[in-house]
């Protein structure tokens, strides 16, 4: 009895932390992240997001990706977002300021990213966007650690 109860709480606890280290974030054509917050719990080792393009735009004309970036860093990152950089480096330059970033997928596509927590605060201010020139003026959401 005892024994069933503690495997009960165990699998619950597991599953908990399985959603929350790992989200599913998806868009379509209308340049919108279907979450506009994600919550992590900062007891993860590494926060995964299975990216989904589910509309039906070529990568060159309207492909997606998602960059988590501190919050404070929004305009410094946005100004590089170049269209001669190309869509293999998400238009943007190495720089520090990007704390992961995923590839770009047209529609149809799927991407992940992983980020290790190491690098998020509890509590600190993040948000995840698409790099797509122009996207991230709607393209973006609140990241949250807990
Ligand atoms: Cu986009």
């Amino acid at each position: 009895m005892l024994k069933n109860l503690v495997m009960l709480v165990m699998s619950l606890f597991t599953l908990s932390c399985y959603a929350a280290c790992e989200v599913n974030l998806s868009s379509a054509d209308n340049m919108m992240f279907d979450k506009r917050k994600i919550s992590v719990e900062s007891s993860c080792e590494k926060l995964v997001i299975n990216f989904e393009h589910k509309g039906k735009m070529p990568v060159a004309a309207g492909g997606h990706n998602v960059v988590i970036i501190k919050t404070k860093d929004f305009n410094t990152v946005v100004k590089k977002i170049d269209m001669k950089l190309g869509a293999d480096a998400g238009f943007l330059p190495e720089m520090p300021e990007v704390l992961a970033k995923s590839a770009i997928v047209g529609g149809g596509g799927k991407a992940s990213l992983s980020l290790d927590m190491a690098k998020l605060e509890k509590g600190g201010s993040y948000q995840f966007i698409c790099s797509f020139p122009g996207h991230y003026a709607i393209m973006k959401g609140t990241l949250e650690v807990i």
